[in-house]
């Protein structure tokens, strides 16, 4: 049977009972057509993937290296390496890191002991939370004694808590061994580059051995230095996942090869993210006026990258600091001075979500296989956009008026594929019409967007430029309603009608 998953609910019960019981109470009647004869199969289809199953169980609750899994699953970041032994060109060292995080002053350094208590409030307080990692806002190699005390303190009290690293790679190798004896199983490195003459346009320096390099001699120390430690982390079959930065006109031919590279030497995952640069920032490529990728721009190098090493597309480009589901931020809620100096870790509530969730992903794949099986039968030759306003779960579940961002999923007759987040400056709540042409902008090539509820009067300014957007499918799941949709919309019977 389908729950209706409310992520707000599960924040609060602490038993697997009031959990299922907060799940099910608002369920809408399904607007499906009645089919009371069909019966379920038992379990869902294992989604199509060329990942080996062994694998896949390593993946499945990390929201990033998991598509599936950030519907469900949160990670939280502590910030306590602030330092940093490179210069890339859009970073200000005032700001996070731009590798793992959007610009934005982290909140709260932290110490180790400091760091440790926060992620025992957050996970007794976040049943989703199922990684935990550190991502600057510096390098959380050069800074390493103090990222090693913090996970070594963390995983004594929650050792089911996958503990994940960013770094930029220059000072991998040497820690290699020690991030294995660890059971850190999750490495990100930002890898922009194999050719270090691209490189010189992007690291005006480096240091490295107590001493500083500059031009093509500092990008190939890098470059070496970043292709040994992601070779000797897959040799021990660490999971590693690849960032690069997409710069346009500097790197954006080059992204094909890197994938091509990374690949060869055994990287899990290529996570190809657009260039934050805002002369705000105070970074040399916002001062220098070096723009960022469309949306379309970043999807054609993803395109051209398909094929290769696996390619994320749900990356929210987070802060260093940075807490809860990934198309959301509740650090503000754990701010030092809210956490007793004493605390200790109640596991019922994240062992309670674990159990609904389990449940509550079979049926969400059942709800996939269906859609498939809508879209193909509908025998058209349409492919279209879709955005959704979600706030997790795998389900339509958020206003229009409160979305600050829009995932995007393609429809066609290949199924449902999710390919990416579109964000808005400002929620059309509290924004008014402004805050409307920035969704429209933000929008754009999209033929409708679904969410749990809209008021006629933006409905009706939207249709008027040519946007639907419908509350039909309130909470129901995402891939559900683009398939009723598109087969309403494309299928052969509407067609037929049409001609
Ligand atoms: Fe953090 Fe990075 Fe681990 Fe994830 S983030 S250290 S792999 S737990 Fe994730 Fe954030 Fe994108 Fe990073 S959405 S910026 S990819
Ligand atoms: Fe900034 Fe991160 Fe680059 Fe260091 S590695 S300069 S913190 S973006």
């Amino acid at each position: 049977m389908a729950f209706f998953v409310s992520l707000d609910a599960l924040s609060t019960p602490t038993s697997a009972d009031e959990m299922r019981r907060a799940l099910k109470a608002p369920r809408r009647p399904s607007i499906r057509p009645a089919n009371p004869g069909a019966a379920k199969p038992a379990a869902a289809k294992a989604p199509p993937s060329d990942i080996p199953p062994e694998l896949r169980a390593r993946i499945k609750d990390h929201p990033c290296y998991s598509e599936e899994a950030h519907h469900y699953f949160a990670r939280m970041h502590v910030a306590v390496a602030p330092a940093c032994n490179i210069q890339c060109n859009y970073c200000n060292r005032k700001y996070d890191c731009a590798n793992e995080s959007r610009p934005g002053v982290v909140s709260e350094k932290l110490t180790p002991e400091q760091a440790y208590r926060k992620v025992i409030a957050v996970a007794n307080e976040v049943p989703q939370l199922s990684v935990l990692g550190i991502a600057g806002p510096g390098d959380a190699l050069n800074d390493w004694r103090k990222t090693r005390e913090t996970f070594a303190l963390v995983s004594k009290s929650v050792p089911d808590l996958k503990l994940c690293i960013s770094t930029n790679g220059l000072a991998l190798p040497d820690h290699v061994d020690e991030i294995a004896g660890m059971n850190i199983d999750h490495v990100t490195i930002t890898i922009n580059m194999v050719d270090p003459e691209i490189g010189t346009k992007i690291y005006p320096w480096i240091f490295y051995n107590r001493k500083r390099y500059t031009g093509v001699e500092a990008s190939k120390i890098l470059h070496e230095r970043q292709m040994r430690g992601l070779e000797m982390l897959t040799a021990r079959g660490i999971l590693v996942k690849v960032n690069s930065v997409l710069i346009p006109g500097i790197n954006d031919h080059h992204l094909a090869t890197v994938n091509a590279e990374v690949k060869k030497r055994g990287a899990f995952l290529h996570n190809i993210m657009p260039l934050i640069s805002d002369p705000a920032h105070g970074t040399h490529f916002g001062l220098t006026g070096q723009r960022g990728p469309t949306p379309a721009e970043l999807k054609a190098v993803q395109d051209a990258c398909e094929g290769g090493a696996n390619l994320m597309r749900h990356c929210r480009q987070c802060r260093a600091d940075a807490v809860g589901l990934l198309c959301e931020d509740r650090g503000q809620e754990f701010s030092l001075d809210s956490i007793p100096a004493d605390i200790t870790y109640g596991p019922a509530k994240r062992e309670a979500y674990r159990a609904v969730v389990a449940h509550e992903q079979n049926d969400h794949r059942l709800a996939k296989d269906e859609a498939s099986e809508a879209l193909r039968a509908a025998g058209s030759a349409a492919r279209i956009l879709v955005a959704i306003a979600t706030q997790g779960g795998g389900r339509i579940n958020q206003h229009f008026g409160h979305a600050r961002e829009f995932q995007v999923y393609e429809a066609s007759a290949d199924g449902v594929t999710f390919i990416g987040h579109r964000r808005v400056a400002d929620q059309y709540c509290g924004g008014g019409d402004a805050a409307l042409e920035g969704v429209i902008a933000a929008l754009t090539g999209v033929e409708i967007v679904l969410c749990a509820k809209i008021g006629d009067c933006p409905q009706d300014k939207l249709n008027a430029v040519g946007l639907r957007v419908v509350d039909d499918w309130a909470y129901e799941y995402i891939e559900t309603a683009i398939g009723e949709y598109y087969a309403v919309e494309y299928g052969a019977a509407q067609l037929a009608l049409r001609a």
